[in-house]
Protein backbone atom coordinates (compact mmCIF):
# COMPACT_ATOMS: atom_id res chain seq x y z
CA UNK A 1 0.00 0.00 0.00
CA UNK A 2 3.02 2.74 0.76
CA UNK A 3 4.36 1.79 -2.72
CA UNK A 4 1.19 2.61 -4.20
CA UNK A 5 -0.09 5.56 -2.29
CA UNK A 6 3.57 7.03 -3.17
CA UNK A 7 3.07 5.97 -7.35
CA UNK A 8 -0.43 8.06 -6.73
CA UNK A 9 1.36 11.20 -5.59
CA UNK A 10 3.67 11.23 -8.17
CA UNK A 11 0.42 10.82 -10.84
CA UNK A 12 -1.22 13.11 -8.69
CA UNK A 13 0.34 16.37 -10.36
CA UNK A 14 -0.34 15.32 -14.12
CA UNK A 15 -3.72 14.56 -13.19
CA UNK A 16 -4.77 17.67 -11.76
CA UNK A 17 -2.97 19.57 -14.80
CA UNK A 18 -4.03 17.63 -17.80
CA UNK A 19 -7.44 16.66 -16.67
CA UNK A 20 -10.45 18.82 -17.97
CA UNK A 21 -13.40 19.37 -15.31
CA UNK A 22 -15.02 16.14 -15.36
CA UNK A 23 -18.58 15.45 -15.72
CA UNK A 24 -20.00 15.20 -12.03
CA UNK A 25 -23.87 14.36 -12.01
CA UNK A 26 -25.70 12.74 -9.64
CA UNK A 27 -29.05 11.25 -8.38
CA UNK A 28 -30.95 10.13 -5.53
CA UNK A 29 -32.36 6.63 -7.59
CA UNK A 30 -30.47 5.74 -10.18
CA UNK A 31 -32.13 3.50 -13.50
CA UNK A 32 -31.31 0.62 -14.42
CA UNK A 33 -27.74 1.25 -16.73
CA UNK A 34 -27.33 4.42 -15.28
CA UNK A 35 -23.88 3.22 -14.65
CA UNK A 36 -22.81 3.31 -18.06
CA UNK A 37 -19.72 2.08 -19.97
CA UNK A 38 -16.90 4.50 -19.46
CA UNK A 39 -18.38 5.54 -16.25
CA UNK A 40 -16.83 5.57 -12.55
CA UNK A 41 -19.55 5.41 -10.65
CA UNK A 42 -19.85 5.91 -6.47
CA UNK A 43 -23.31 4.74 -4.18
CA UNK A 44 -24.17 5.74 -0.97
CA UNK A 45 -24.80 2.43 0.43
CA UNK A 46 -23.82 -0.98 -0.01
CA UNK A 47 -24.83 -3.20 -3.47
CA UNK A 48 -25.05 0.22 -5.59
CA UNK A 49 -28.06 1.66 -3.02
CA UNK A 50 -28.96 5.08 -2.39
CA UNK A 51 -27.70 7.89 -3.74
CA UNK A 52 -25.11 7.75 -6.67
CA UNK A 53 -22.43 9.79 -8.09
CA UNK A 54 -20.72 9.37 -11.64
CA UNK A 55 -17.67 10.45 -13.21
CA UNK A 56 -16.67 9.74 -17.03
CA UNK A 57 -13.38 7.81 -17.51
CA UNK A 58 -10.52 9.88 -17.05
CA UNK A 59 -12.25 12.68 -14.63
CA UNK A 60 -11.90 13.55 -11.26
CA UNK A 61 -13.68 15.19 -8.06
CA UNK A 62 -11.11 16.84 -5.64
CA UNK A 63 -14.80 17.62 -3.55
CA UNK A 64 -17.52 15.27 -3.16
CA UNK A 65 -20.23 17.89 -1.98
CA UNK A 66 -21.36 18.17 1.84
CA UNK A 67 -24.04 15.41 1.17
CA UNK A 68 -21.94 12.89 -0.72
CA UNK A 69 -18.79 13.19 1.81
CA UNK A 70 -18.03 10.93 3.34
CA UNK A 71 -20.65 8.62 2.53
CA UNK A 72 -19.59 6.44 -0.23
CA UNK A 73 -20.07 2.62 0.44
CA UNK A 74 -19.60 0.82 -3.06
CA UNK A 75 -18.40 1.65 -6.11
CA UNK A 76 -18.79 -0.04 -10.11
CA UNK A 77 -15.76 0.80 -12.13
CA UNK A 78 -16.98 0.67 -16.02
CA UNK A 79 -13.47 2.36 -17.22
CA UNK A 80 -10.55 0.86 -18.46
CA UNK A 81 -8.71 2.64 -15.32
CA UNK A 82 -7.90 2.36 -11.98
CA UNK A 83 -9.80 5.19 -9.50
CA UNK A 84 -8.41 5.81 -6.52
CA UNK A 85 -10.43 6.85 -3.38
CA UNK A 86 -8.92 9.37 -0.31
CA UNK A 87 -9.74 10.34 2.98
CA UNK A 88 -10.24 13.95 2.75
CA UNK A 89 -10.33 16.51 0.23
CA UNK A 90 -8.10 17.25 -2.99
CA UNK A 91 -6.64 14.03 -3.02
CA UNK A 92 -5.38 14.02 0.64
CA UNK A 93 -5.64 11.60 3.87
CA UNK A 94 -5.72 8.14 3.67
CA UNK A 95 -5.94 5.91 0.22
CA UNK A 96 -8.65 4.43 1.07
CA UNK A 97 -9.55 2.25 -2.17
CA UNK A 98 -7.46 2.05 -5.23
CA UNK A 99 -10.20 0.35 -7.35
CA UNK A 100 -9.50 -2.15 -10.35
CA UNK A 101 -11.01 -1.36 -14.24
CA UNK A 102 -14.41 -3.38 -14.27
CA UNK A 103 -14.46 -3.84 -10.06
CA UNK A 104 -17.85 -3.78 -8.53
CA UNK A 105 -17.96 -4.27 -5.40
CA UNK A 106 -19.20 -3.18 -1.72
CA UNK A 107 -16.27 -1.04 0.32
CA UNK A 108 -14.88 -2.42 3.23
CA UNK A 109 -16.53 -1.60 6.50
CA UNK A 110 -13.58 0.64 7.17
CA UNK A 111 -13.20 2.15 4.07
CA UNK A 112 -16.72 2.62 3.96
CA UNK A 113 -18.00 6.76 4.64
CA UNK A 114 -15.03 7.92 5.10
CA UNK A 115 -14.30 9.19 0.79
CA UNK A 116 -13.87 12.78 0.08
CA UNK A 117 -12.19 12.76 -2.96
CA UNK A 118 -11.71 10.60 -6.10
CA UNK A 119 -10.10 10.66 -9.31
CA UNK A 120 -8.69 7.99 -12.39
CA UNK A 121 -5.47 7.53 -11.54
CA UNK A 122 -2.81 4.93 -12.68
CA UNK A 123 -0.57 2.52 -10.13
CA1 LIG B 1 -22.72 5.12 2.97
Amino acid sequence: MRKAFKSVRAVLAAALAGVALSTVTATPAQADGWCNPGYFCAYQDNDEGGWAVRVRDGGSVPRLVEWQNDGVSSVWNRTDNQWCLFEHQDYKGRLLESVPPGAKYNLPMFDSDKTSSLFSCIL
